[in-house]
């Protein structure tokens, strides 16, 4: 590692989605104390620091993403003391806690929108995004992430409130000082805490013009994001790392400028779309295509290499789980899910991991009256008016529906996962008897030891921090490889992307060299079985490679 480097750079960070994780008090909702318990089996991985989905005080329309006051906790996850003492805890094993900002919108029940509700007058009116107008004739056909237009009318006002995503998620108004005074004193109220950094939920959605139907990257968003950084986190050693769907690299490295003002990082989405049709949403289904994925994901290394820092992730609350996705979640759920992290770790950037990645838990792909998502149900609805079969409509539900994510952690093979004594708000995925944490742990084997593995090998190889990327075999349309050099040494990361026997690129590596396989023996010449992956470490300055041994 660089001298110096911040220690993100070298960390590995774990998303607690906190409703599903771990339940203390028998409601069914995972909470904080329930983390607390849990800490040792995190620290056992080797986090350093755990994202948290928000635990705010919120009526839970979009499970947290709505927010009705940014500096207590909701009942539900526990009390401001717990969350006191769940950082404590976490900064005694050396991890630290990262808070997720949700700050395009607030809940609806916000007091801020209870008084901007309250007339045109009212000093929060401003803090909200309002266009006078007449029932059923919203100012412009923009559309809500979560269905319906984005906009309401309150009778009230005889006005239409603007919102990117539910009814109850009223778009905050940016451009209003106050709104952003207020946000800064929640920030700060966070770090006065001891947060170890921030999340920032839709960040280049916050400089919105509706009336343009801008949504992200408005002309004011990175000053926004410039003043909240003197305001609050910045000079300070935070994480930050921005949610931006509609980054490119270029944008990216604005944010990510090593000798900038933003954020630490930001989560691009590019891969996460190369699997759905061309112009369509997420749910118009398209098979994936290996090459744009090492397409899109080299350009991002290349792009980004000293000029800005990547976040490495195939999981989120937000995605399907990666083995169902683009593993194989059937007869090789465990070679794939180690395939795509050999995959994903050997890259340059932090990455994440999201809760039961590291176990391979799969898709849920519960019928309709067990999901739980307001983007599912509203979608369900809207589908089926538009005249979309139910077939059809479950199929994309199953692929990429959130709840997917959602189900609560598998600890153990007993009642509810070892999740919950009592009645859990969202069901078990049903395979928790053969996949969980317990029959995982210390069974060298599992997916659980090789991510731990395969996370410490990523600390103490500085080729992974720092080398220069490199496709390899761009053409293959059945294996991943790259290589990483940092002048002293090289890593090959060489992956089996399907579940059939393929020759692999000749490499001058050895058998020695290999760092980590996921088959108990490592390959045998270039031959690749289903599935396979490798790291290979060489040192440059080797005599005599062996040139075509691999
Ligand atoms: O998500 C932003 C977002 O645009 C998508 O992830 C969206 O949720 C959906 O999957 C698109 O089909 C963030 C949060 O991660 C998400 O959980 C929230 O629901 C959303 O913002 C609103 O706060």
């Amino acid at each position: 590692m660089e001298h110096n480097a911040p220690w993100w750079k070298n960390a590995l960070i774990y998303q607690i989605y906190p409703r599903s994780f771990q339940d203390s008090d028998g409601d069914g909702v995972g909470d904080l104390n329930g983390i607390v318990q849990r800490l040792d089996y995190l620290a056992d991985l080797g986090v350093d620091a755990i994202w948290l989905c928000p635990v705010y005080r919120s009526p839970q329309d979009d499970n947290g993403y709505d927010i009705s006051d940014y500096c207590d906790i909701d009942p539900v996850f526990g009390t401001l003391a717990d969350m006191e003492r769940l950082i404590r805890e976490a900064g005694q094993r050396g991890i630290r806690i990262i808070m997720d900002l949700v700050l395009n919108h607030s809940s609806d029940e916000h007091p801020w929108f209870i008084e901007a509700k309250k007339s045109r007058e009212n000093p929060y009116h401003g803090f909200y995004i309002w266009r006078d107008g007449v029932p059923d004739a919203p100012p412009n056909d923009m559309k809500a992430c979560f269905g319906g237009s984005a906009w309401t009318w309150v009778p009230e006002l005889r006005q239409y409130y603007f919102h990117q995503f539910s009814v109850k998620q009223p778009d905050l108004n940016w451009d209003n000082s106050a709104v952003r005074q207020q946000i800064y004193g929640a920030i700060n109220f966070w770090i006065k805490k001891g947060v170890g950094g921030f999340r920032l939920d839709v960040i280049d959605q916050i400089a919105k013009v509706p009336d343009e139907k801008i949504t992200n990257n408005g002309p004011m968003l990175h000053t926004y994001i410039r003043e909240m950084n003197r305001a609050t986190f910045g000079g300070t050693d935070l994480v930050t790392v921005g949610e931006t769907w509609g980054a490119t690299p270029e944008i990216a490295r604005r944010y990510s400028d090593p000798a900038g003002d933003e954020f630490s990082m930001v989560f691009q989405f590019e891969h996460i779309g190369l699997d759905q049709k061309p112009g369509g949403e997420k749910w118009d289904l398209a098979p994936l295509r290996l090459q744009d994925l090492k397409q899109v994901l080299s350009k991002w290394q290349t792009e980004l290499y000293c000029r800005g820092w990547n976040s490495l992730f195939w999981n989120n609350h937000d995605l399907p789980r990666i083995v169902s996705r683009w593993g194989n979640d059937g007869a090789y759920r465990e070679a794939s899910a180690k395939m795509l992290a050999t995959l994903l770790y050997g890259l340059q950037g932090t990455p994440y991991i999201y809760q039961g990645e590291e176990l391979g838990m799969t898709n849920a792909c519960f019928p309709l009256e067990d999901c739980r998502d307001i983007e599912t149900l509203n979608l369900y609805k809207e589908r089926l008016e538009k005249g979309y079969s139910e077939e059809e409509i479950m199929r994309s539900i199953h692929a990429k529906g959130r709840d997917n994510a959602r189900t609560p952690m598998q600890w153990t093979a007993g009642p509810n996962a070892g999740f919950t004594t009592g009645n859990p708000w969202i069901r078990v995925n049903p395979n928790y008897r053969q996949i969980n944490a317990e029959q995982q742990i210390g069974e060298p084997g599992s997916v659980y030891s090789y991510y731990k593995r395969l996370i410490a090998l990523r600390k103490e190889t500085p080729v992974v921090q720092n080398g220069r990327y490199e496709l390899l075999c761009p053409e293959d349309t059945s294996i991943f490889a790259y290589k990483r050099d940092d002048g002293a040494n090289t890593l090959y990361v060489v992956c089996n992307f399907y579940d059939e026997h393929v020759e692999g690129p000749l490499l001058p590596v050895q058998d020695e060299d290999v760092l980590i396989s996921n088959y108990p023996d490592p390959p045998a010449g270039s031959h690749l079985r289903p599935y396979e992956a490798v790291w290979y470490l060489c040192r440059n300055d080797r005599v005599t490679p062996v040139l075509g041994g691999r």
